[in-house]
């Protein structure tokens, strides 16, 4: 029996709630994954005990011998990943491996440049809200109007007035390609560096299917558990000549003791990233963006930009009905069983919290196992829960058919219900994707 199911069953009915939540709807909000047995593993370990403040070998606590071995392991295993020369894995997120890179590089109201958070970026680019908006000049370039497209002249036209310290590149609702070769040219005219924020396509460019910011980018941050499917927690990367910048902004710059725990988890993370089937996955991942995306371009919904290149796309609904709000449809489908997040769209017209969008992605399905022809079924669930008008009757019809479907394709983590939850016995593991076993040397 699991101990929390003995201790607390308040707290046990609801992470069994979750795990119910989680194995009958699918999950398509573009920053979400479902991690391997092992991540999931090494995150609840005792190295949740342990105080580690400092690095590998200069610790400010006896007993970390082995969270040393731990921490070199997740550290060598992400430059390994991603060809960098020097990594660091403390950050607890993505938004505060964006601070240390601040806090390397700037100060206090200094002019920096990102895209727009309206147009795709993310709130620590600049935000007014965020610190990053508070405590720098922000300043942001947008998507053209026509294409949809990053305006690479309006960058430089940008760049030239502003003379950023910063440029940020990166964001969480762009659906193409970066071009970090052109970002640098301006960078490097204009006397700034560039932090690449890879989040959402880290996976991508760990498995060469999107351009590497390395070298171009000065810094490169990321979280981990995007399409890196990692635990959730951050990373922080560059060249040798700003390492030592790096590490002192991370601690004692940022933050006290890491979390050791989630430390190795994601050394197991990346220890399955290096491995070929991980691969494999990353182009299942952009095989489904291409097919969810050709078939409810069929069915009448117009992307952003026409299309995507990546795992994540935005979906125009005021094509399919000028009426149509994000909030509404993800409402709507939430209680079909289907998980996706409102997202403003370039130019939106509406507020953040209705949007005239949807942004959808392939990662945590296809980690189900979910391919190119299950996306129809998927494309088929939207459309109907898009088109209900919000009616109760019609979403719980899909949610049933959703429900049945989604435990054909059991998720990874299972251990809750096979502690004693209750619920249907799981369906088999004939669809679920494989998890590599780590070689010693990874
Ligand atoms: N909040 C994340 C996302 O959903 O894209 C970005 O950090």
């Amino acid at each position: 029996m699991n101990p929390i199911q003995q201790t607390d069953p308040a707290l046990w009915q609801a992470l069994c709630d979750e795990q119910e939540r989680q194995e009958s709807t699918l999950e398509l909000i573009a920053s979400e994954n479902h991690v391997s047995p092992a991540v999931l593993a090494a995150a609840a370990t005792p190295l949740t005990n342990k105080y580690a403040e400092g690095y590998p070998g200069k610790r400010y606590y006896g007993g970390c011998q082995f969270v040393d071995v731990v921490e070199n392991l997740a550290r060598d295993r992400a430059k390994k990943l991603f060809g960098c020369a020097h990594v660091n894995v403390q950050p607890h997120s993505g938004s505060q491996a964006n601070q240390a890179v601040f806090l390397a590089v700037l100060q206090p109201g200094d002019p920096i440049l990102g895209l727009h958070l309206d147009h795709g970026g993310h709130l620590t680019h600049g935000k007014s809200v965020n610190l990053s908006g508070k405590w720098f000049q922000a300043f942001h370039y947008r998507v053209d109007p026509k294409t949809e497209r990053i305006d690479m002249a309006e960058v430089r036209r940008l760049a030239r007035e502003i003379k950023p310290k910063l440029i940020i590149t990166g964001a969480s609702a762009y659906p193409r390609i970066w071009d970090f070769t052109a970002f640098a040219e301006i960078a490097h005219e204009v006397g700034a560096v560039q932090m690449a924020d890879i989040a959402h396509f880290a996976g991508l460019v760990a498995t060469g299917l999107h351009p590497s910011p390395i070298p171009h980018a000065e810094f490169i941050t990321t979280t981990t558990h995007k399409t890196l499917r990692g635990p959730r927690s951050g990373l922080a990367m560059c060249g040798a000549e700003w390492a030592k910048k790096l590490d002192s902004a991370v601690f004692p710059g940022l933050q006290g003791g890491p979390l050791m725990h989630i430390i190795a988890a994601k050394a197991a993370a990346f220890g399955e990233a290096l491995q070929p089937e991980f691969k494999v996955y990353a182009r299942q991942i952009l095989g489904n963006a291409q097919a969810l995306a050709e078939e409810l371009q069929r069915r009448g919904y117009r992307l952003v930009s026409g299309g995507t290149d990546n795992h994540l796309m935005l979906i125009d609904l005021r094509a399919k009905d000028p009426n149509l709000t994000g909030a509404a449809v993800e409402s709507w489908l939430q209680t079909a069983g289907i998980i996706v997040n409102k997202n403003m769209i370039p130019f939106d017209t509406r507020k953040p919290l209705e949007t005239s969008g949807i942004r959808l992605g392939t990662p945590a399905l296809t980690t189900r196992g979910l391919r190119e022809p299950e996306m129809k079924n998927v494309a088929a669930w939207l459309d109907r829960g898009a088109s209900s008008g919000g009616q109760a009757a019609a979403l719980n019809k899909i949610r049933g058919e959703v429900a049945e479907f989604a435990r054909q394709f059991p998720l990874p983590h299972l251990q809750c219900r096979a502690a004693g939850a209750p619920g249907e016995p799981i369906a088999g593991e004939r669809n679920m994707a494989p998890f590599s076993k780590v070689p010693s040397e990874a």
